[in-house]
């Protein structure tokens, strides 16, 4: 073995301690804490934070003690300013569409993120009005799409930086049972830190942009379609996704549909 191996080696053990953050569990989880004046919070997830639907769990104890029937909300900010990012959005901070907290009675409370962007978050956890914060590092997107944006031809909000832009609505990917059946959640941007969820848009699907199916609105802003041919388990492929809000169509411009801007794609592998 050469010193090249033994330094590769070396390196990968410290890879692997310094993995996992603070806990000592599975090597594929992603833990952390943080801690208010009264409170200890304990972060946990099958994995790292990352672009697009993101659950995990929160366990908060009081004096030691897992505690069920406290009130917490989520406060989740991307700070743009000095980043490499496009110059209308420098120096701006930003939210991102999230579930609400869900109270499992256990002293652990179940939490739904949609990042609209990978980069540098930092997640606020007020418990009782009391608040501590987690620096994440929200990934990339694997291979597959996480989100993808739609914006009104007839709603606009204000823009960063000054000025007003088209309304985006943001469809997350929220994967795929079998090969046929597809779910996705919309939220729409308000202001920099107001992501309603969106029920009753009018959402079709195609795999092949000739036949088109609507998507059934299963509230709180999730839409799921079954029966679609085309998609392999296993294999990477297109569908391909419209909306229509208040009978105004979105497109991926906020100007009129022109023949190339009407849809979004969504890569999957089922
Ligand atoms: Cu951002």
């Amino acid at each position: 073995m050469n010193r090249y191996a033994i330094a590769a080696m070396a390196l990968f053990a410290v890879a692997l301690t310094a993995c996992g953050s603070s806990d000592s569990g599975s090597s594929s989880g992603y833990n952390d804490t943080a801690s208010t004046a009264s409170y200890a919070i304990e972060y946990s997830a099958d994995a790292p934070p990352a672009m697009g639907k993101s659950s995990f769990t929160l366990k908060v104890k009081k004096a030691g003690v897992a505690t069920p029937g406290l009130a917490v909300t989520l406060a989740p900010m991307m700070d743009m300013g000095g980043g490499m990012r496009s110059t209308a959005d420098m120096g701006m901070t930003h939210g991102t569409p999230a579930e609400a907290v869900v109270d499992n009675g256990d002293g652990t409370y179940t939490c739904t993120l949609y990042y609209i962007m990978a980069g540098k978050w930092s997640l606020g956890v007020n418990v009782e009005g009391e608040t501590a914060t987690f620096m994440l590092n929200v990934a990339m997107a694997g291979k597959d799409t996480a989100m993808a944006k739609l914006s009104s031809q007839t709603k606009r909000i204000m823009a960063l930086g000054g000025g007003m832009q088209p309304m985006p609505y943001f469809l997350f990917n929220e994967g795929m049972t079998g090969a046929d059946t597809f779910r996705i959640f919309i939220a729409a941007r308000q202001d920099m830190f107001t992501y309603p969820h969106i029920g009753g848009a009018h959402v079709e699907v195609s795999t092949d942009k000739a036949s088109w199916g609507a998507m059934m609105d299963h509230g709180g802003g999730h839409y799921m379609i079954g029966g679609l041919t085309g998609p392999k388990a296993g294999v990477q492929g297109s569908i391909y996704i419209r909306m229509s809000v208040d009978g105004s169509q979105c497109t991926t411009d906020g100007s009129a549909p022109n023949g190339s801007n009407d849809y979004q794609t969504f890569l999957v592998t089922p």
